[in-house]
């Protein structure tokens, strides 16, 4: 009965176990699911448009060989969050219709814009670097198919991350110009990179079930500040000032004290608003529309395969 199921189904949860995607799950955890992996998923394959952006403009063959491979990389991302959540019974054409209808969330990071090359290393250093603080903690989700995805997910963010740390600290060591683009990005990254954790956990209507299910392993705010206390050295090292006169050390909490969020602004650029959200949808669209014959193709061949060998 359902109330048996419902009971072994928590007590799997309370042992820290994995669920399947052929067990038995609460709907809530199904739809909870659905959302947030979907959701990740539309983050990846929006979050190539603002680095794709500089493909064409890379300074060197090395420097567009990496950029290339970290786009590609975050392609594949992308797909194989698409294919863990289908594995709760969501098809690929309902997810892409909630993305591309706006009716679906992407991270709020993907809708600005990249206005110079420092961007490019700024969103490895900072934005991969805030997304592996999220998503260590995912490699240990009670639900099996997204776990074992964000295994090799989180050791791809680990290169992007370090080729962008990279990329800056030779742009620090060269002109002054390029210097002041280093600052320039970070100074425009920064606030939005603290707030893709999300809002403060008491205005995060589902981190307690989330925590409950074991989707969500650390709190929004929690891993905020590990990823503050992570990268202010990181920042001393680098040469770059952080851009918040608040932002210092704290001996009694035993970590860094940081300004406020802007999230008046996260709810904007959320609910559709910012700055390049119409522009990062648009190209998803046309991209969709444009590839509407290799689906046809793709479909077609495999009909005729199919009838070929019925024969
Ligand atoms: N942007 O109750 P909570 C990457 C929404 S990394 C937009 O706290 P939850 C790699 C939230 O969905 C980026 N919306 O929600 C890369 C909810 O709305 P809903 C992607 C946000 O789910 C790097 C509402 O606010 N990573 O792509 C944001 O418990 C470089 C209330 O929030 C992931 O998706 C935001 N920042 O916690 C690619 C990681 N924050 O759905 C290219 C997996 C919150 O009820 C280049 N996701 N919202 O309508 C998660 O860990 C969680 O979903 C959170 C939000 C932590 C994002």
């Amino acid at each position: 009965t359902e109330v048996a199921l419902q009971a072994e189904f928590d007590a799997r949860i309370d042992a820290d176990g994995r669920i399947e995607p052929r067990d038995w799950m609460p709907e809530a955890y199904r739809k909870t699911l659905v959302r947030q992996i979907s959701q990740h998923a539309h983050s990846e394959i929006v979050g190539m448009l603002p680095e794709g952006n500089w493909i064409s403009r890379a300074p060197t063959l090395k420097r567009k060989a990496i950029l290339i491979a970290k786009v590609q990389d975050e392609a594949g991302h992308g797909l194989y969050l698409y294919s863990a959540a289908e594995t709760l019974g969501t098809s690929r054409d309902q997810m892409l219709d909630a993305l591309h209808s706006g009716k679906a969330k992407y991270s709020s990071i993907f809708n600005y814009p990249t206005l110079n090359w420092a961007d490019v290393g700024v969103i490895g250093w900072l934005v991969d670097g805030a997304a592996i603080m999220n998503q260590v903690p995912l490699c240990r989700c009670s639900y099996g198919p997204y776990a074992r995805a964000m295994v090799r997910v989180c050791k791809e963010e680990s290169f992007h991350q370090r080729q962008g740390y990279e990329a800056l600290l030779v742009m620090m060591k060269g002109s002054q110009a390029q210097r002041d683009m280093v600052q320039d990005a970070v100074n425009r990254t920064w606030w939005k990179c603290l707030a893709m954790f999300g809002p403060p956990d008491a205005d995060s209507p589902n981190s307690v079930q989330g925590m409950r299910w074991g989707i969500k392993r650390i709190s929004n705010d929690d891993l905020r500040q590990k990823f503050v206390d992570a990268t202010v050295p990181q920042a001393k090292v680098l040469g770059v000032t952080l851009p918040d006169p608040d932002l210092k050390w704290n001996e009694a909490r035993g970590h860094y004290d940081y300004g406020e969020i802007d999230w008046a602004e996260f709810w904007q650029t959320v609910n559709g608003h910012g700055p390049m959200n119409r522009e990062r949808l648009g190209a998803r669209v046309k991209a969709h529309e444009q590839g509407a014959w290799v689906r046809d193709a793709a479909v077609a061949h495999a009909n005729k395969q199919q009838q070929r060998a019925r024969k």
